[in-house]
């Protein structure tokens, strides 16, 4: 492998060889988002709701992981837009670091334990999420919100177990045009 750069646009990850656009549309992820009536509303439409440039493929375990995420704004039923959200998984954590390029976002961290903590992802804020703790990003504002992620490359991925949780123990909602936290009632460890 020899040295590259790139530069904090969605342009230059699409470029980049090797990257991979991986789009979640609302059909794939209706299932993270608590009001169903607003759900299917949507169907028909179908929005995109991020996608997510990765420069994960051809790296080796010893290697880091990094990508780009552009998540659109948006809500469905008062629930912003957001990501599907991951533990690392067990046998492999692995910190990870996101830095805020552009737009409004929160990010939701949940332990293995149940405790969480909210963030504030915003132009120039980088957010270290220690090993064990879940992550899911959220747009609050109303541009795309763009963040750059890094990760050892011998991370693997648990998303099975989010959705046996219901979640995370925070949703975010839109109130009267600002950002409310409410408990998920459907949360359980
Ligand atoms: C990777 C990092 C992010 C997410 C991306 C999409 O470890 O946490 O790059 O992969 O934001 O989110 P998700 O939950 O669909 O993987
Ligand atoms: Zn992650």
């Amino acid at each position: 492998m020899l040295p590259f750069q790139l530069t904090l646009t969605p342009e230059s990850f699409r470029n980049h060889p090797g990257a991979r656009s991986v789009l979640r549309r609302l059909s794939e992820i209706a299932n993270i988002f608590s009001q169903t009536a607003e759900v299917q509303s949507l169907a028909a439409h179908n929005p995109l709701i991020y996608e997510f440039v990765d420069l994960r493929d051809g790296l080796s375990e010893s290697m880091l992981s990094f990508g780009l995420t552009i998540l659109q704004p948006g809500a469905v039923g008062g629930e912003y837009f957001m990501t599907k959200g991951h533990f690392h998984a067990a046998q492999q954590d692995g910190d990870e670091v996101y830095l805020g390029v552009s737009g409004q976002g929160r990010l939701l961290l949940q332990s293995r334990q149940g405790e969480h903590r909210e963030m504030d992802l915003v132009p120039g804020a980088i957010l270290y999420t220690p090993l064990a703790w879940a992550h899911r990003t959220v747009n609050v504002g109303r541009v795309p919100l763009v963040f750059f992620s890094i990760w050892p490359s011998a991370t693997a991925y648990d998303y099975e177990e989010i959705t046996r949780r219901g979640g995370f123990p925070q949703r975010v909602m839109d109130q009267n045009g600002q950002p409310v936290l409410v408990p998920n009632p459907a949360f359980q460890i």
